[in-house]
């Protein structure tokens, strides 16, 4: 819909940059261009363990996708360029172009690696404006730093997000306030976030599969089934998301760590040292960035892939290495209680907050 908007309306864009690791690859090795890439563990001939961490859009092609096996990558596309992850090259890169998108707004909030929320809202009159302003972005990171992104424009964080993800790769989508409701029916209700593989799979036994399915459904229902997740639900899938841009400034949603055995194993100890190591370094890692966290969440992939992940959250904000260590053991136990053996073990927090500060929502 054209014509400027109501002046109570925010323009915010969410910038997100298209398969970033191995556009970082490609642009230290032009050589790479044109040709499947896929940045994770080593494939050794599809002997390899561990996982993708993400692809090019040739490689997806094949059927590649991050998180999945490296085994299972290379008999997609044993032709694929295989090449380990370069984090300082990544972080480099993304520090830069965070630097880019500083400059078109103060209102700017990083979201990740290679992700970014601008309010826009007081430097374009209309939407109009801000698909120039974000045309202009596009270009000037793509002629800096060699990388394609793509950019979601909405009247809120969450449109705008759902909206950057919608035409990959190197895509513009724009969703004025009046399209909000055309623009998310339709679409599947994971592409919500916070609604990941497990709640997916509820909603669906509910009947519910797209996000219109959810926002027709009674909204006291979902609380009875979800708790309060279920109003946030019911609420994102009519559109509304209050948050500031700038909020949360720097504060990631989540802190993980996974490894994943050189050879799958079903001796306790060595799982129990293994998950040991994994709460320290998670825990090392909140301390660093002074974060508390609520949720602990363990993964426990097995030999035969299944994958067990548990999550609790406490009913308080802590960064006690006991805490976070009791939590993940007692998560693991049922998952260890068998005799599978086990191929990879994670541990996550999540639900964060500075030691001093605001909870992260989007
Ligand atoms: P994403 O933005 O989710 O993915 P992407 O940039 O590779 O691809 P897209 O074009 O779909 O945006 O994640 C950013 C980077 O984070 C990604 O390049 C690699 C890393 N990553 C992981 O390490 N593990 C994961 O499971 C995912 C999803 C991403
Ligand atoms: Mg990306």
């Amino acid at each position: 819909m054209k014509g400027s908007c109501n002046r109570n309306t925010r323009i915010i864009l969410h910038i997100d940059m298209d398969h970033f690791f191995s556009a970082c690859e490609e642009r230290e090795h032009p050589e790479l261009k044109g040709n499947p890439v896929v940045v994770g563990a080593e494939p050794k001939q599809g002997r390899g363990r561990g996982v993708v961490k993400t692809c090019n859009y040739e490689a997806r092609e094949f059927g590649i996708q991050s998180g999945m096996p490296i085994s299972t990558a290379w008999r997609l596309c044993p032709n694929a360029i295989y090449v380990r992850g370069n984090y300082r090259l990544y972080k480099k890169v993304s520090e830069r172009i965070m630097a880019i998108l500083k400059k078109y707004s103060e209102r700017f909030q990083r979201w990740g690696l290679d992700e970014a929320f601008l309010d826009v809202s007081l430097m374009t009159k209309d939407f109009e404006e801000a698909t120039k302003l974000a045309e202009s972005i596009k270009h000037e990171i793509l002629w800096n730093e060699g990388i394609t992104c793509s950019i979601g424009i909405g009247p809120n964080k969450l449109i705008a997000k759902i909206a950057s993800g919608h035409e990959k790769p190197d895509g513009m989508t724009v969703v004025r306030e009046d399209d909000v409701e055309r623009f998310l029916a339709p679409l599947p209700v994971q592409r919500i976030v916070g609604i990941g593989e497990k709640t997916t799979a509820k909603l669906h036994g509910m009947g519910i599969k797209t996000i219109g399915d959810l926002a027709a459904f009674s909204a006291s229902i979902l609380a009875q089934k979800f708790g309060a997740m279920g109003m946030r639900y019911h609420r994102y899938a009519l559109g509304l998301s209050e948050s500031d841009v700038g909020e949360r400034r720097g504060i990631r949603k989540s802190i993980g760590h996974e490894c994943t055995f050189a050879v799958d194993t079903d001796a306790r100890d060595v799982v129990s040292r293994r998950l040991v190591d994994i709460c320290c370094k998670v825990y090392q890692r909140a301390t660093e960035k002074n974060l508390l966290f609520k949720t602990v969440t363990v993964k426990v992939r097995y030999k035969n892939f299944r994958t067990f992940t548990h999550s609790r959250t406490l009913s308080f904000f802590t960064n006690s290495s006991q805490n976070l260590r009791k939590t993940a053991e007692e998560l693991a136990q049922d998952a260890l209680s068998g005799m599978e053996k086990v191929r990879l073990l994670g541990v996550r927090v999540s639900n964060l907050k500075l030691a001093k500060g605001q909870r992260i929502l989007i």
